[in-house]
């Protein structure tokens, strides 16, 4: 298999023909073809999203310990205002995510448990193939096709209730 977005569709094609196979060893084997796909996909943890109640107090106790502010934007569609925090080179970085109006998901977060880590986030080769992959595994994803993210990235989630607890990202740059 190729590393771009359409070998990874593919790829994935032919793994879905064979989970409908009658034969359970063969369904078992397409499984694992879609599991080694998603490993090719994903590429590692871009950033790990706190839920906060007011952004620049969050900065300044992140920076206080060395962490960067390398980009701030606002996004109505998702509720929030966002600060990307650099950990050292900054292959990794805490996002800090304040919400902007009652219904965000920040907020309700916050009403219900208090600030702290809301999500984490993996960068992927391509979000149509992860999500993809991931729905033929049986994970939920909230979104049928992506969202705008940071930095006009493209972004889906999946549901915590189908991951362990857990509200994990999927993000894919543009460059
Ligand atoms: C809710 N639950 C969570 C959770 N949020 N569990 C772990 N982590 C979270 N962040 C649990 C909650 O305690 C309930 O469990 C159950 O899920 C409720 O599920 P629900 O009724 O379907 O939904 P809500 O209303 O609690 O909303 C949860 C979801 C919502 C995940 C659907 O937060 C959402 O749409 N999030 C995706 C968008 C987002 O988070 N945007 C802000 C970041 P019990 O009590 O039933 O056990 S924006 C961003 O990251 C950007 C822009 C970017 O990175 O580029």
């Amino acid at each position: 298999m190729g590393s771009n977005a359409a070998d990874f569709m593919a790829a994935l094609h032919i793994a879905r023909a064979g989970q409908g196979a009658a034969d359970a060893a063969a369904a078992e084997a397409a499984r694992g073809a879609v599991t080694d796909i998603l490993g090719q996909v994903l590429i590692g943890v871009d950033h790990v999203g706190l839920a906060v109640a007011d952004i620049d107090a969050a900065v300044e106790l992140w920076s206080a310990m060395g962490l960067r502010e390398v980009h701030r934007e606002r996004n109505d569609e998702q509720g929030v205002v966002e600060v990307m925090m650099a950990v050292g080179a900054g292959t990794t970085q805490m996002q800090l995510l304040a919400a902007t109006s009652d219904t965000s998901p920040i907020a309700a977060w916050i009403d219900k448990r208090g600030p702290g880590i809301q999500q984490v986030a993996y960068a992927v080769r391509d979000v149509h193939a992860a999500a993809e992959g991931l729905r033929m595994l049986g994970f939920t994803l909230l979104y049928e096709l992506p969202k705008r993210g940071t930095h006009g990235s493209l972004i889906n989630f999946v549901h915590p209730k189908s991951c362990g607890g857990v509200l994990l990202e999927l993000v894919e740059h543009i460059r």
